[in-house]
């Protein structure tokens, strides 16, 4: 479970700034670009700052939108009041990447998707979903199944805060029973397709289903939720 040292190339030939895989070259990353909140968390729990093109893409609370098409009876537009005028969902819960990273008791507030997936009403054809990212690089991807965990969740909040530009606000996904590269952040778009299309990090050798225990799915439900 490791990408390669061509794709660490390719993602400099991008001017990755925010994502590298050698430890020592990781930490020099993240106090460059800052770690947020994380970064008042002691020891080695702290938050890597991650962004495929090397820059974050600023959306404002008020501009922000999440267009929801495909497969779907009605596509729809939501802006964040929309989503926070849905019912909200709070639980806690480590962050871990795939790269051995992990941040304890992470704070996090959103809608669940399958809500989301409710409102639009998804088409009996519909096999999986494509995530797509405001900063035109980052893409990811669920089954429909995985979609209606009730841990999977389009977040508007994050360690007791609006999530910041860097986390990935002002609304990112979060997948809680998968490693942190399914958490697509700056979340813009959700399609209803017909097929699983491997996102970014799964092109560059990340398991498509990233299960936290590397195993075929879920062992119990995140005992945080409420
Ligand atoms: N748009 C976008 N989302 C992303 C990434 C990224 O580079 N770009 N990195 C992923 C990875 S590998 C991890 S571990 C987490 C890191 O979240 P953080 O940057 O808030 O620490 O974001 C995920 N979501
Ligand atoms: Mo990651």
């Amino acid at each position: 479970m490791r990408v390669g040292r061509r794709v660490f190339v390719a993602l400099s030939a991008l001017g990755a700034l925010g994502v590298a895989f050698g430890s020592s070259v990781q930490n020099v990353v993240s106090s460059a670009v800052g770690s947020g909140l994380g970064g008042l968390l002691p020891g080695g729990d702290r938050f890597r700052i991650y962004s495929i093109t090397g820059s974050y893409p600023v959306v404002s609370r008020r501009k922000y939108r999440l267009e929801v098409s495909g497969l779907v009876d009605s596509p729809t537009t939501f802006t964040l009041a929309d989503l926070e005028a849905m019912p909200a969902t709070s639980f806690t819960k480590a962050f871990q990447c795939v790269t051995g990273w992990r941040v304890p008791g992470v704070a996090w507030r959103g809608v669940r998707l399958s809500e989301v997936l409710d409102r639009v009403g998804v088409q009996s054809t519909a096999v999986a979903l494509t995530f797509e990212s405001y900063d035109r690089a980052d893409t990811e991807s669920l089954t429909i199944d995985q979609a209606h965990l009730i841990d999977v969740i389009v977040a508007y909040r994050m360690l007791d805060g609006p999530i910041t530009v860097e986390h990935g606000g002002p609304v990112r996904l979060y997948v809680a029973p998968m490693f942190g590269y399914k958490s697509l952040k700056w979340l813009s778009a959700i399609r209803v397709v017909d097929q699983v299309v491997p996102g970014f990090w799964e092109q560059n050798g990340y398991p498509v289903n990233g299960w936290l225990d590397g195993t075929t799915g879920p062992t119990n439900p995140n005992p945080g939720l409420t």
